[in-house]
């Protein structure tokens, strides 16, 4: 790595402690979700530093989630980050309740389609059958938070397109309503960006940070139900895993 000129040094010292100060106002409750921060002119002169060394601090928290920008109307503090536990297999209404936020969704399709390569390996079916594709946004509160698309196998689940999905639970319909007991689910986790259909449903910037979750869930005899794909916003969740070590 290039080593910094002594002249870039101290900026660089500064721009990390406002960084620091701000950070730690944000977590004692100083500085409340939603308040705004002062302008960047205000700050710069309160710490002595240059404008571009205080707009450098303040991106650094809006790509930590802890501040967002309203264009025109300044630096806003973020609400939290839902800490989202990964060890129970639970549904999105269950995760937004126990974290006292009421759960909603928007149907955005719900249709038969042919199985692709990916689905079908997943719900260990024939290439090309036909399964149900359930589209939802779901929210917190109000808020988007995870644009999910869901596929089942049909027939099995082929009464599901009776239903109203819309501010309902997926797992309790399946549940209580169809007898379908759901033991256990792999999930895979990785980085992704936001393309033009999840700047659209999420409200979010082209090329936000998002979260791509991908679960498969088993019934009782290991038969696959469901297959998803869920776009979680990157600045308003976090996965926790508890280790042991054995
Ligand atoms: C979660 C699950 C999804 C499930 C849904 C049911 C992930 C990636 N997705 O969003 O597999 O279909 O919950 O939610 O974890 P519901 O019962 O609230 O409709």
């Amino acid at each position: 790595m290039a080593r910094r000129s002594a002249a870039e040094e101290p900026a660089q010292h500064r721009y990390a402690q406002l960084r620091e100060l701000l950070r730690e106002a944000i977590a004692t409750g100083e500085l409340k979700p939603g308040e705004a921060l002062p302008p960047e002119r205000e700050l710069a002169e309160r710490h002595g530093i240059s404008r571009m060394t205080v707009r450098q601090a303040l991106s650094d928290l809006v790509a930590d989630g802890l501040l967002y920008r309203q264009p025109g109307l300044g630096t806003f503090v973020a609400n939290p980050k839902i800490a989202q536990p990964l060890s129970r297999l639970t549904s999105f209404t269950e995760d937004m309740r126990s974290r006292g936020l009421k759960p909603g969704s928007q149907m955005l399709g719900i249709e038969v389609v042919e199985a692709t390569h990916e689905v079908a390996r997943a719900l260990e079916v024939d290439r090309q059958s036909r399964v149900l594709r359930v589209r939802r946004l779901r929210l917190a509160d109000g808020q988007p938070m995870a644009l999910e698309s869901v596929h089942l196998p049909l027939p099995r689940f082929a009464a599901l397109v009776a239903e109203d999905l819309t501010d309902s639970s997926l797992y309790r319909i399946l549940e209580e309503r169809m007898g379908v007991h759901l033991a256990r689910a792999r999930q895979f986790l990785e980085p992704a960006s936001a393309g033009p259909q999840e700047v659209q449903g999420l409200g979010i910037r082209p090329g936000s940070l998002l979260l791509l979750l991908e679960r498969v869930t088993y019934d009782p005899e290991d038969v696959p139900v469901e297959y998803v794909r869920s776009f979680y916003r990157g600045d308003r969740y976090r996965f926790v895993v508890d280790l042991t070590r054995l």
